[in-house]
């Protein structure tokens, strides 16, 4: 799925993808009402892009705390394999594209950073870019980050090999015995030891941790646990989730 803030580009990526005019394209904002799909087959493997209504602002009421376009993109993000959270790169990284971006976070999607109109924007430079993504998108810090014009049709081969990496991250297995031989050299917190650990699921990756301390595990703790899992064995463009249970 296709995600982000109304005129990104959105519609535009959908068609240069598949390759024809499937969605219409303006520059008018909120020109997408309802999501349209497109399948391609491409190297033996079959896609199907789903192009979103733009995600807006919330309304001025405070009764209805999510509108319309949030619940559709929620649901669209539900269903999808991978979420590319789109940019414009010639509007930055606002607020907005940050409440998206945790979306697809708690959604537990594997996921996609893409600027688009990056041919308005090159002068920017990457690096700096990416930069701005990395502080502004806190909860996606796993998720690659490409730039590409669908206008021009260019970084599109560059964003498929994000879209099969992240997918391929997100449904990757750590086999029991491995696990369990990493885990026994980290040290969590004082006093407090892995019994065991298991991967109980995928998309997205999650592990069950048994320690022998009646407590959730720290905030910090879990971060340190999930960084040490994505050093070990990727998990690039994959949410990490982890479950702490006690006893013998
Ligand atoms: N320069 C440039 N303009 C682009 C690019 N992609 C899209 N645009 C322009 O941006 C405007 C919005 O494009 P859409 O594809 O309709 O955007 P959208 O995200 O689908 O918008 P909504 O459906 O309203 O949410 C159009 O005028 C496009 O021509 C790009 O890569 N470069
Ligand atoms: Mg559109």
């Amino acid at each position: 799925a296709i995600i982000g803030r109304p005129n990104v580009g959105k519609s535009t990526l959908l068609n240069a993808l598949v390759g024809k005019e499937r969605a219409i394209v303006s520059p008018v904002a909120g020109t997408t009402r309802d999501a349209v799909d497109e399948s391609i087959t491409r190297g033996g493997k079959r896609y199907t892009f789903v192009d979103t209504a733009g995600i807006r602002r919330k309304g001025k009421t405070h009764l209805i705390a999510e509108n319309l376009s949030v619940v559709m993109a929620r649901k669209n993000i539900r269903l999808a394999d991978v979420v590319v959270v789109l940019l414009d790169a010639t509007e930055g990284v606002v607020g907005l594209d940050a409440n998206i971006a945790g979306y697809a976070h708690q959604e537990g999607r594997a996921v996609v950073v893409a600027v688009n109109k990056w041919d308005t924007a090159e002068n920017l430079g990457r690096r700096a870019f990416e930069q701005r993504v990395r502080q502004e998108l806190k909860f996606v810090d796993y998720a690659p980050v490409v730039f590409l014009s669908a206008k021009n049709s260019s970084g599109l081969n560059r964003l498929l090999a994000s879209i099969d990496e992240s997918y391929a991250a997100a449904s990757f297995r750590v086999p029991t015995g491995e696990l369990n031989r990493f885990a026994q050299t980290l040290k969590l917190e004082p006093e407090r030891r892995i019994r065991y650990i298991t991967q109980a699921g995928v998309r997205p990756p999650t592990f069950v941790l048994f320690t022998d301390r009646k407590e959730k595990l720290h905030f910090s703790t879990e971060r340190f646990l999930i960084n040490r899992l994505r050093e070990k064995f990727g998990f690039r463009g994959a949410p990490i989730i982890i479950k702490t249970k006690w006893g013998k």
